[in-house]
């Protein structure tokens, strides 16, 4: 059972990050998704359209999501790649060689995969503000 750990905010969820999702999934057995709760994302300078619950129910109907636990702090990555046994670590390319994730090489695998182009949360909200106006 190879597990799979990933991490993120997964705000307005778009085809972005399921295709994350899904290429995170098709690397091991299991895949375990660390949600940013609303207090980390203060933390990391986000403010999330939905909230912590919202954001859980939503991709707990994602067929690719095993597990989902909080991320609350920059610092549990290793904690959570304990606890869980966890073989892989998975990003997206934005998250490349990023010091907040190279040092769990020394633990598991980490594999960043490429980021898909034009989609984003803030370019979802910024389209929609101009076709309101
Ligand atoms: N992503 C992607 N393509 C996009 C948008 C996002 O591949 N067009 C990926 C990101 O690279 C990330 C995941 O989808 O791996 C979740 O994206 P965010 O919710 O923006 O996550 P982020 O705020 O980067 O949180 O401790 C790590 C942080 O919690 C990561």
């Amino acid at each position: 059972m190879k597990r799979v750990l990933t991490y993120g905010t997964f705000d307005l969820l778009h085809y972005g990050h399921i295709r994350l999702l899904k290429r995170a999934k098709a690397l091991g057995d299991y895949l375990i998704v660390a949600l940013s709760t609303d207090e980390f994302n203060e933390i990391k300078g986000k403010k999330a359209y939905h909230n912590y619950e919202t954001r859980k129910e939503i991709l707990e109907a994602i067929r690719y999501v095993d597990l989902i636990i909080p991320e609350y702090d920059w610092d549990q990555k290793l904690d959570d790649v304990k606890t869980y046994h966890v073989d892989v670590v998975v990003m997206g390319s934005d998250w490349k060689d990023s010091p907040k994730f190279e040092y769990l090489k020394d633990y598991c695998e980490v594999v960043y995969l490429d980021r898909t182009e034009n989609i984003s949360t803030t370019k979802i909200k910024e389209d929609i503000m101009k076709n309101l106006k």
